[in-house]
Order: structure tokens, then C-alpha cells, then sequence
């Protein structure tokens, strides 16, 4: 018995010692860390913001934007075409931001950037020469509706050979700009590329009316809506991903369906 009580008071003394030095050290150690907490949310505070994110934020939102584009919105599937009947006759209109009134078909030319100082310069006749793609599916806007609409025009793909832009086709992105320049898109080349992205002139087996983007457009449909810019004047190539209207305030630059 005796022998136990020794042992069991001299067990206790120590935990007395090793607690103290426990409470003390854990202290210290939710010290340094809540110190640590508070700096990095005022760092986090006072870094710039970019698209309305905090730019260290929008870094890891970019990337997994990139990741997901690669991973799950693999924009070289074809989407479901459907028969001419299903096309609806009233076409919405929607977003006119960077819509010229009126186009003057003698003078506009799509400019096509080759590289800088070298641009293409071409008539919608020069377009329509080129073969011709109709494409009925499922429009679908990010406001949340969608409608079934008939488009043709020449496959970007079939354009960009035939005026051998195979150095283009490497590169990473495609720009396009309205005839004003005060709406614009980039567009990953992949998606550019894929067979039913077309540069379309005609509606319901109609040139486009003027407010869908006359005398042309872009029918993407891996994309939303906003991507399917109305107008075009310029069209350029790019390794670095070009200015987008949408993106710049706050939506998804690669915007993929
Ligand atoms: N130039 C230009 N193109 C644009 C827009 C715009 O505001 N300006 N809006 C986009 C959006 S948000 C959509 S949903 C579609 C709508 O095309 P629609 O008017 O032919 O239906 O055009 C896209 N292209
Ligand atoms: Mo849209």
C-alpha cells in the first residue's frame, strides 16, 4: 500500500508541472495563430480587388475556371441539333450594347488581324461565298431562357482554312470586337474551332435583321449567349485571353454550356 501511495503522489506532482507547462504553451500557441489570423484577413482586406473578387480570391478562381473548362466543360462535344420545325418564328432580341443602327453593306468589311499590322479585309460577299452551315439549336441565354432558333453561315473552322490562318488556329484565343468596339469577347480556340461555331449572316433562311447582329455574327453553341457577339467588325488571334465585356464584371469568362 505504502509503496503505492509514493508512486501515485509522485505521478501527480509531475502532471501538476507538465498541466502548467500545457496551459502555458497553448496560450501562446492560440496566441500566435489568432495573431496570425487577424494579419491575414487585413492582408487579404487590403489587396486589390479584380472583378469584384479580392484579387488572391480571384487567382483561385480563375485557376478553377481553367480546370473546369479542361475537366467538365469539354467544349469539343457537339451539341443536339434539332429539325427546322422546332425553330421558333420570333426570335428574341436581347443586348444591343455596341449596335451601330444601321450598317452600310458597300462599306463594311470584316477586318480579320492576321498579326499586327497585317489585316484581312473582307466583304459579307466574300462571306457568303464561302460554304454554308445551318445550325438549329437550344440559344440559351445566362438570364435563364433559352429558345430553339435557326442560324447559318460558314464554320469559323472552315473560315480560318480557307484564308490559311493555320498559325492563328495554334494560338490560344480569338478576339472579336462590334464595328464600335463597345462590346467584345474572347473566346478559347478549342470552342472557336468546334464544328457549329459559325460566322452566321442569316436568320430563319433570312439575312440577320439588324438588331440580331446584321450584316454578321457569332453562333457559338458550347456557349452562353453573351459570347454570341452581334456585329462583328473585328476579329483577332491571341495567346494572352482577350478583353471580355461580360467577364470584366464578374461573369464566367469561359462561360461554357
Ligand atoms: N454586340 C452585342 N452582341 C451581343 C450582345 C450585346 O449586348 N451586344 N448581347 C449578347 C447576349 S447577352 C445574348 S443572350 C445574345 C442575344 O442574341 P439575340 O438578340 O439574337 O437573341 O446576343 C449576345 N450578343
Ligand atoms: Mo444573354
Amino acid at each position: 500500500m505504502k509503496k503505492r501511495d509514493y508512486f501515485s503522489k509522485r505521478t501527480k506532482e509531475i502532471s501538476n508541472a507538465s498541466y502548467r507547462r500545457k496551459i502555458i504553451f497553448s496560450f501562446l500557441f492560440f496566441a500566435v495563430l489568432v495573431t496570425a489570423g487577424i494579419f491575414a484577413w487585413k492582408w487579404l482586406n487590403h489587396q486589390p480587388t479584380e472583378q469584384g473578387a479580392l484579387k488572391p480570391l480571384r487567382k483561385t478562381l480563375e485557376a478553377n475556371e481553367k480546370i473546369l473548362q479542361k475537366a467538365v466543360f469539354d467544349t469539343s462535344h457537339l451539341v443536339k441539333e434539332y429539325p427546322e420545325k422546332d425553330a421558333v418564328k420570333n426570335v428574341r432580341v436581347n443586348g444591343l450594347i455596341g449596335m451601330e443602327k444601321t450598317i452600310d453593306t458597300a462599306t463594311w468589311r470584316l477586318q480579320v488581324i492576321r498579326a499586327v499590322g497585317d489585316t484581312l479585309k473582307l466583304s459579307l460577299a466574300d462571306i457568303e461565298k464561302l460554304p454554308k452551315k445551318h445550325l438549329i439549336f437550344d440559344f440559351k441565354c445566362i438570364e435563364g431562357w433559352s429558345q430553339v432558333t435557326h442560324w447559318a453561315g460558314v464554320p469559323l473552322k472552315t473560315f480560318m482554312d480557307y484564308y490559311h490562318l493555320n498559325a492563328q488556329e495554334k494560338m490560344q484565343y480569338v478576339g472579336l470586337q462590334t464595328v464600335d468596339k463597345k462590346y467584345y469577347v474572347g473566346i478559347d480556340m478549342p470552342s472557336a474551332l468546334q464544328s457549329q461555331t459559325i460566322l452566321c449572316y442569316e436568320m430563319n433562311n433570312k439575312p440577320l435583321p439588324m438588331k440580331q447582329g446584321y450584316p454578321l455574327r457569332l453562333i457559338i453553341p458550347v456557349k452562353y449567349g453573351i459570347k454570341h457577339l452581334k456585329q462583328i467588325g473585328t476579329i483577332y488571334f491571341s495567346n494572352q485571353k482577350p478583353p471580355d465585356y461580360w467577364a470584366e464584371r464578374g461573369y464566367d469568362y469561359y462561360s461554357g454550356l
